[in-house]
């Protein structure tokens, strides 16, 4: 790596290890940069913090850093920002900072300002509690988790709550539950709603559902209902496993807002008590290592060095390496299988 690469991710780790605002921000446009030399530095970055994550050890920081990772998908003007802004007037006030990426915001008065404005404060940003990226998801043809992934490494390495918004139902919601250690869906009030889950085949990945907007009347409540009984059906069988629960909440009110704190803490707990929530960090890391993969080489240039089974068997061994790290190598082997050099 150059001189001035090396240079630049060491100012780059201090910056982050300090909540400075202008590091995160250089941080996580430097993770997004495609260029190659700039992804040299990223890689190097990123690595490092994985390395950092793994072994906290004494930090700078005061007490241990654990950070959680929160997703909140559903559809356009469920009320997600919405949501994300009356659950971050109430975290905020403890320690530790929380760190928002909104993937394309479409409604970008209640994505961009509603949390921005307030956040554009002075001092550190884990001074002032609250840090937002926005994404756009346009013009990336599938490189949304890459760039998703790597911005909630870097958040991750300076708050201890990090949020990621994405709209929608199918594809966003699975890479974004791979990537969160919770997942919230938003469902808005209204009869048909649930039937749409079902047929988008959905209601299998969120761990908690809120009906928001229970300040439209007797809708929500309905709809709370509904979800809950067609979530009954498919209920799992295994005592052990977590049933999802289904919320009541309004944004507007301030209403339901402490509850879905406390759903998202006690799917946390049961996490960490079943084992579950590092097996899923893992699983998560492996599925989005072998889609990055996928995307890139197809099918065909994963079969080339033994197919995704093989590649997840290898992803599993434990590394001192970022998960970035993994594909870029991976990646040059597959490059090389097909070219038979
Ligand atoms: N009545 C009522 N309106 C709400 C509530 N929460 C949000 N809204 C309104 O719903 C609209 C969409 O809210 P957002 O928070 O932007 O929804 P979103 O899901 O983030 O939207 P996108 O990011 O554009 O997909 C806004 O006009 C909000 O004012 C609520 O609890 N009650
Ligand atoms: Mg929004």
């Amino acid at each position: 790596m150059s001189q001035s690469n090396r240079a630049r991710v060491a100012e780059l780790l201090a910056g982050l290890a300090a909540g400075d605002r202008t590091a995160i921000s250089e941080a996580l446009n430097l993770v997004d940069d495609r260029r190659p030399e700039q992804r040299e530095a990223a890689l190097e970055l990123l690595d490092e913090l994985a390395v950092r994550a793994a072994s906290p050890g004494p930090s700078t920081r005061q007490g241990s850093h654990s950070p959680y990772r929160v997703g909140i998908t559903g559809a356009p003007g469920a009320g997600k920002s919405s949501l994300l802004n009356a659950m971050v007037e109430q975290l905020r006030e403890s320690a530790g900072g929380i760190g928002i990426i909104a993937v394309d915001p479409s409604s970008q008065r209640s994505g961009g300002a509603l949390l921005g404005d307030r956040m554009r404060l002075s001092g550190g940003a884990r001074e002032s509690g609250v840090f937002l990226r926005s994404m756009a998801a346009r013009d990336r043809l599938g490189g949304l988790a890459d760039a998703t992934q790597a911005g909630a490494a870097v958040l991750s390495s300076v708050f201890e709550w990090v949020f990621i918004e994405t709209v929608g139902i199918g594809q966003s919601e699975c890479e974004v539950a791979q990537l969160v250690d919770t997942l919230i869906f938003v469902a808005q009030p209204g009869a048909g709603d649930t039937l749409q889950f079902m047929k988008a085949g959905i209601l299998e990945l969120p761990d908690l559902f809120v009906v928001n907007k229970s300040d439209t009347g007797p809708v929500a409540e309905r709809t709370r209902s509904e979800l809950e009984a067609t979530l009954g059906l498919a209920g799992s069988v295994d005592d052990a496993a977590w049933q999802p629960p289904v919320l009541l909440a309004s944004a507007q009110d301030r209403q339901g807002i402490t509850g879905l704190i406390e759903g998202i803490n006690a799917h946390r707990a049961h996490g960490r008590q079943s084992g579950q929530f590092e097996e899923r960090r893992r699983i998560g890391r492996i599925n989005f290592a072998v889609e990055s993969l996928t995307r890139r080489y197809g099918e065909y240039g994963i079969e080339r060095i033994g197919g995704a089974q093989a590649v997840s068997q290898r992803l599993r061994a434990p590394s001192q390496r970022s998960i970035f790290a993994a594909v870029l190598a991976l990646g040059h082997e597959i490059e090389e299988a097909i070219t038979g050099r």
